[in-house]
């Protein structure tokens, strides 16, 4: 395979653009070399400037559960354009998205659309601290909630990746009201909670977290989160920008039946165009202006092009067969644990609906601790065979991997034909 055009383009973009990039973990700084430019996408493959073919499997960090450039997407999209690109005022679509997002998310009474997941998070603690009148958040090691100031504090995705959890530029009068606890950790949570609960606004979680890799709450984690956090009068967010219609249509708290004071959407509900969500309790959200005395804004939030392929994508998938997808997945995990075995190699995989990590350690993985074990050297190596047998893995080990509805059992055979060839490089 070569990447020649490829390289080209990365030597240009960094003479304007910081690393090349404009998202740190696409750098492929974890992982070595340069970057893939991508020139187009159609279902589950996407093809870059010098004609490779590659399997993907990181459908735009997630969003694209429906595949690349899904037609009735698209046609939406065009349709919606031909309308204007963005008034500034209301739409009546806006009122249709709310509402689809609030059935199939009862725990949302109301929800206010912005731009992008981490818009949807840093007003939700904003809101949280609006609303108890508290200023100390609790988040989780690991845990990624997009680059707001107050989360970027042992953060996982790109954070992790680059070994700088805690970002510079953060002030110590921010980041000393934010509580890091480990994941999965529920007796640090109850030592804090019981100790510090009148300083508390809110406990942001990510309820299957997947930006240290997928790590799955442990039986009894996120209910007694519940509990802890009714108990104390904090604010329960649950951070489903990933899983917010990724494993079930709605949200990954209706599986394990917690109802959270506030849930943050992205990703999948704006089907690939910039869109994402925070809402809850009506007794909450009615604190944000223009109601209440909570600020938050945006120019191009609900925007009717990102709102109609929100739309599109929601009613698409409130047809689709969740089962099936979520089996496929599981049948592909099954097979890489064969060959794993196999060839006498103990990684751990740990998988979640359609999204699973392999993590390149024989521990198993159930918090950033854990997940730091592995060793990324090999990961890299890895991905470096994936890549050249045409299946594209996230450039970091502490990311997921995202099957989507156009993923067919050729690609799964062709994925863990490329898997056997990369397991004779260890
Ligand atoms: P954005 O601001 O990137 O739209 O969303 C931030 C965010 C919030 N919450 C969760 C659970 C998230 O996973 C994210 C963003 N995810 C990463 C991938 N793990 C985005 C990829 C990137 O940073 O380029």
């Amino acid at each position: 395979m070569k990447f020649d055009r490829s390289a080209g383009l990365f030597k240009q973009a960094n003479r304007y653009l910081v690393g090349g990039v404009n998202s740190p973990v696409r750098a492929f700084k974890a992982v070595g070399g340069g970057p893939l430019y991508i020139n187009k996408a159609k279902g589950s493959k996407i093809y870059d400037v010098d004609g490779n073919r590659y399997i993907d499997y990181v459908m735009s960090w997630g969003a694209l559960i429906l595949g690349h450039a899904h037609i009735c997407v698209l046609k939406t999209i065009k349709q919606a354009v031909n309308s204007g690109m963005s008034f500034g005022a209301p739409t009546e679509n806006e009122t249709k998205l709310a509402k689809i997002i609030s059935v199939a998310i009862p725990s949302i009474e109301k929800i206010r659309l912005v731009n992008s997941g981490t818009e949807a998070t840093m007003s939700a603690i904003r809101l949280s601290r609006g609303y108890t009148g508290k200023n100390k958040i609790i988040k989780f090691e690991g845990c990624y909630h997009g680059h707001c100031d107050s989360l970027l504090v042992k953060a996982g995705s790109g954070a992790a990746t680059f070994g700088i959890p805690d970002s510079l530029g953060v002030p110590e009068s921010l980041s000393k009201d934010t509580i890091v606890l480990p994941y999965n950790d529920i007796d640090a949570v109850s030592r804090i909670v019981k100790e510090r609960h009148k300083d508390i606004a809110c406990v942001i979680v990510e309820p299957v977290a997947a930006n240290m890799g997928v790590v799955l709450p442990k039986i009894g984690f996120l209910a007694n989160l519940r509990e802890l956090t009714a108990k104390y009068k904090i604010v329960l967010i649950f951070d489903e920008v990933i899983c917010g219609f990724r494993f079930t249509f709605g949200g990954v708290q209706s599986l394990y039946g917690i109802k959270p004071d506030l849930t943050c959407l992205g990703k999948i509900i704006g089907g690939g165009m910039p869109l994402a969500a925070y809402g809850g309790r009506k007794e909450i959200m009615d604190k944000l202006s223009p109601l209440g005395g909570v600020y938050q804004a945006g120019t191009l939030s609900g925007n009717p092009v990102s709102v109609s392929a929100g739309i599109a994508t929601l009613e698409l998938l409130s047809q689709m067969d969740y089962c099936k997808l979520n089996n496929m997945t599981t049948r592909l995990c099954d097979d890489l644990r064969f060959e794993l075995k196999r060839n006498n190699l103990q990684f751990t995989i740990n998988r979640a609906g359609s999204i699973f990590t392999l993590f390149f350690t024989k521990e198993k993985v159930s918090d950033f601790r854990s997940a730091k074990f592995s060793d990324t050297k090999k990961y890299s190596r890895y991905f470096w065979s994936m890549l050249r047998n045409g299946i594209n893995l996230p450039p970091s080990q502490f990311e997921a991997n995202f099957v989507s509805f156009a993923h067919s059992e050729q690609d799964l055979k062709a994925t863990l034909k490329a898997f056997k060839k990369a397991l004779r490089t260890f």
